[in-house]
């Protein structure tokens, strides 16, 4: 639901724009031109917002101001009658508290009650006038003070809330209202999210609106005007409206009133409307239904065609026609159904739904996002060809539905109940309140199809070993599932009910979540956390035969893909796009061929973040398909081939590579990878044909026999009589045992990395003549059946984890057969074992501890037999997991290359990666 206008005060304004006006001494020619410049675009803007205002006045509804700017911001704690503001942090909103302290070395993030100051003078005619603030988000629990009077509270950091503040302002000329709010992002084992895979960013890290209105309004309940539009019939070509709207007086006064709807179509032009007069008693509150019926020629709703029309809601003073209260609303002309048989249907024809979820969070920004990157993040779904969003695992920014309505993207908005539970009435009246703040506020959306409200809630069950009390747990956590169920589809009767499954098909049998929601969800990762990919399409097959009458949705699957690692040998684990790639490919098939599957929510759209996780990003989830600040994986590329119905043809985003080249030749073969939905693709290497290919896995692959330097790429498809072409550049950087710039060797991996510094890794194996690599020693391989090299343990004081998450251990020699001259050496190491017994994440089923075993190793590290580091203790030296390197230069002679020794003291040396430069 949105306000019309949103104005800036007048006073403010001009205020503003005297001192902007009020320019300094202008120094030169060029600032002259520049001052003049902006004059003139001030001038043009007090014109712009003078219009607005105006038309805000004439309109005569309510005045939404919005407060985003000039806050003064605290971690410290405060009195409220005398706060001393003097060292308060001048921010706006958006904010959080949390945008840096995410990605640190340190585990945890700053959890605490914080404060938010700003000054507010509000008008004198606004004195009588109903006024809220309206918080679109804040997490967690919210407290209002104004002018030193607690004015409300909110919990729950998901949805929005509205604070009435007219009893306690102050309007007189000149009078500051000090507006102070609390915002506490401390773990409450009363308020969902308990625990979760994503970062609970505190702060006011949505929009605040003042609002001022008429006494007589539509009720705020729920933080929006209660006004709402459901199409209790919709056909090919006939719809009828229904709005429900809820009237409030606080005029002091009986109040004759008339309610009037109107619908306009996407030009603005009246459709249809009605109205009824309404008289209010002072106090009263009153519920009414109008219906709109007969609507003939409407457009439908479609993601290929969302027709949207606007349902204008407006309270007028029966006698005068004084606009009192005005709402505008989306409406879109839709029908859908689950099917357990043949998926989803959208006005009467079968969809398969296919999209993404989406996390609320952008590099750098934590959960502060200016609006339109909200948007923006839909306009990719869309680009990608999906037709569905998963808003998981919370209600986000109404941007974001705005954006699925505009752009034909179907809908899931689900509260945050992740993981567990806790059995207090007071949990689950949050979990219900929260549930009722979802529906309400985001029910006037077409886009909206599912309410869900349970995530993998039997993921880490309480009460292990405790098998009576965990039976309460169970059947607490039933309890609470069908009495939000219920809540549902009391609520909201036009939708369907869901719930999210992690993949223990016996566990959520047995506890009897299956059968509460209307339609199940899985969030599958066979071949990711266990198992192999193969599992998936067995997991579908043993619901659709145990449950023929569930619908079903595959409301989670996917696999990390760190944008900076590539592997030419892709194995579960090891991050590479590529492994990600085959994974998407054999799930995606599955969706497709199975009818009764209704949706494949890739998860997720973006990479995010998440505190706890280590691995090769620590504090990011790399299961996006775009990086966290919104960058196509080859995944992307893989979606869209598969999606859109336009010609596609895209070239892998594997640019930068290195290599050392092929044993006889000047060249180094790698394969590329092309995107495309054609049938068949040609790929020139600097103006040769490499051949014509059909897709294999979902892409078309050549082996390319790339030379050193630069190589042009390009890929050639034919669709429908017409010629398409993609160009890329891949710089290929190559050494030979005659030339060697520079070489950058990981050991203990398989994959390649480029680094923050642009430059490219490669694997190093074992030594054979004429060439470099290791002797002696084999890769480390941390204790767990995921991983089949290094760890995954954040390695601190780097940036460039995998450098330093793979190792050669026991190794005596690394031999560098390389021409003679001068070069500079750098031997990376860092402890890879400690004695902490580590919790894995909740989604490793793996495992739920790694118990660390620290070992001693101290070595001597020779140069060409020359002892460089006598007695070497990494762990001493740097610390564990810490990532430390040492560099010397060497020369090699007489064709001798470089060989580095390392000789046991104690334990077995290790080396984790090698850099050479050649001087001279
Ligand atoms: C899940 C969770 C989601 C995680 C995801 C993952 O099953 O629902 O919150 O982020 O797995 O990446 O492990």
């Amino acid at each position: 639901m949105r306000r019309k206008n949103s104005v800036l005060l007048l006073n403010e304004f001009k205020k503003k724009v005297g001192s902007e006006l009020n320019l300094k001494k202008v120094r030169s020619e060029k600032l002259v031109i520049a001052s003049l410049y902006k004059i003139k675009s001030l001038l043009v803007l007090i014109l712009l917002i003078s219009a607005q205002i105006q038309e805000a006045l004439a309109q005569n509804g309510p005045l939404v101001i919005n407060l985003n700017h000039g806050w003064d911001f605290t971690k410290d704690q405060i009195s409220l009658q005398n706060a001393d503001y003097a060292n308060w942090q001048k921010v706006n909103l958006p904010h959080t508290w949390n945008d840096k302290d995410v990605n640190d070395d340190k585990p945890d993030y700053y959890r605490a009650a914080c404060w938010y100051k700003k000054a507010l003078s509000v008008e004198k005619s606004y004195k009588g006038k109903k006024i809220f603030l309206n918080f679109e988000g804040a997490n967690q629990v919210t407290e209002v003070y104004v002018n030193g009077k607690k004015a409300g509270q909110h919990i729950g950091g998901y949805t929005g809330f509205s604070i009435a503040v007219d009893d306690f302002l102050n309007f007189q000329e000149g009078a500051q209202n000090i507006l102070l709010v609390k915002v506490d992002n401390s773990h409450n084992d009363n308020i969902p999210p308990l625990s979760a895979d994503f970062t609970f960013f505190g702060g006011i890290y949505r929009d605040v609106n003042l609002v001022v209105g008429s006494p007589v309004h539509f009720s705020f309940s729920n933080g929006v005007s209660n006004v709402f539009v459901s199409t209790p019939l919709v056909t090919e070509n006939k719809a009828s409206v229904l709005i429900k709207s809820i009237l409030q007086n606080q005029s002091g006064k009986v109040q004759k009133l008339l309610l009037l709807n109107t619908i306009k179509d996407a030009t603005g032009k009246v459709v249809k409307q009605g109205n009824v007069t309404v008289s209010l008693k002072a106090g009263e509150q009153k519920s009414i239904s109008q219906a709109i019926e007969n609507l003939n020629n409407i457009s439908l709703w479609t993601p290929e065609s969302p027709t949207l029309y606007t349902v204008v809601t407006q309270i007028k003073e029966a006698k005068t026609g004084e606009v009192l209260d005005v709402v505008y609303n989306p409406l879109g002309f839709r029908w859908f159904k689950f099917d357990p048989e043949n998926g989803f249907y959208l006005n009467g024809k079968p969809y398969k739904l296919i999209g993404a979820s989406r996390h609320q969070d952008f590099k750098g920004m934590g959960n502060a996002l200016p609006a339109n990157y909200h948007f923006e993040d839909i306009k990719l779904l869309k680009e990608m060809g999906a037709n569905f969003l998963r808003v998981a695992h919370y209600p986000q920014d109404q941007r974001v539905l705005q954006a699925c309505d505009k752009l034909g993207i179907l809908a899931s908005v689900e509260i945050p109940v992740v993981n567990a539970i806790t059995e207090t009435e007071e949990f689950y009246q949050n979990c219900r309140n929260m549930q009722t703040e979802t529906i309400t506020q985001n029910y006037n959306h077409p886009s909206v199809i599912l309410w869900g409200y349970m995530n993998e809630v039997l993921l880490r069950p309480k009460f292990v070993g405790q098998a009576e009390r965990q039976k309460i747990y169970f059947n607490n956590i039933t309890k609470l599932a069908k009495s939000l169920d219920s809540l549902t589809r009391a609520q909201d009767p036009t939708r369907y009910t869901m719930i999210a499954n992690h993949g223990d098909f016996n566990r959520y049998k047995q506890v009897g979540l299956i059968e509460i929601p209307q339609v199940i969800g899985w969030n599958l990762y066979q071949g990711w956390y266990s198992g192999s990919t193969a599992g998936f399409a067995e997991f579908l097959d043993r619901h659709h035969k145990e449950f023929p009458q569930k619908p079903l949705m595959v409301t989670e699957y996917g696999a990390d893909a760190d944008p900076r690692i590539q592997s030419l040998t892709p194995e579960r684990f090891d991050k590479s796009i590529q492994y990600s790639l085959n994974f998407h490919d054999v799930y995606y098939q599955a969706i497709k061929e199975r009818p009764f599957v209704a949706a494949g929510m890739i998860w997720n759209l973006a990479d995010f973040n998440s505190e706890a996780r280590e691995e090769t990003m620590p504090h990011i989830n790399n299961k996006g398909m775009l990086t966290i600040d919104r960058k196509p994986k080859d995944l992307y590329f893989y979606y869209q081939a598969q999606l859109l119905k336009k010609p596609f043809l895209s070239i892998s985003t594997w640019r930068k590579r290195s290599g050392s080249a092929d044993s006889s030749s000047a060249v180094c073969s790698q394969p590329v990878d092309v995107f495309s939905n054609a049938q068949r693709v040609e790929l020139f290497q600097n103006g040769k044909s490499l051949g014509v290919r059909k897709p294999e896995n979902g892409r078309f692959t050549w082996s390319v026999p790339f030379i050193n330097g630069n190589n042009e790429i390009e890929a050639v498809m034919r669709l429908g009589g017409r010629e398409y072409r993609d160009k890329a550049v891949i710089e290929f950087e190559f050494s030979t045992l005659r030339k060697v710039n520079q070489l950058n060797l990981l050991l203990g991996a398989k994959r390649y990395f480029e680094d923050d510094k642009g430059q490219v890794w490669i694997p190093s194996f074992e030594y054979k003549n004429n060439s470099w690599g290791y002797i002696g020693g084999s890769p480390f391989k941390l204790n767990n059946a995921r991983q089949s090299y290094g760890t995954e343990r954040n390695i601190k004081e780097t940036d460039n984890d995998p450098v330093y998450q793979t190792q050669v251990s026991g190794i005596k020699k690394y031999k560098l057969d390389i021409p003679d001259g001068e070069y500079e050496l750098t031997l990376h190491f860092a402890e890879l074992t400690n004695a902490e017994t580590k919790e894995s994440l909740a989604y490793n089923l793996d495992t739920s501890t790694t118990k660390g075993k620290a070992e001693e190793r101290v070595f001597d590290v020779l140069v060409n037999n020359v002892l460089v580091f006598k007695e070497f203790n990494i762990a001493k030296r740097y610390g564990t997991l810490t990532a430390g390197f040492e560099r010397v230069k060497a020369v090699a002679e007489n064709g001798k290359g470089i060989e580095v020794s390392f000789n046991a003291l104690v334990g077995q040396p290790v080396l984790n990666a090698v850099q050479l430069r050649k001087i001279n």
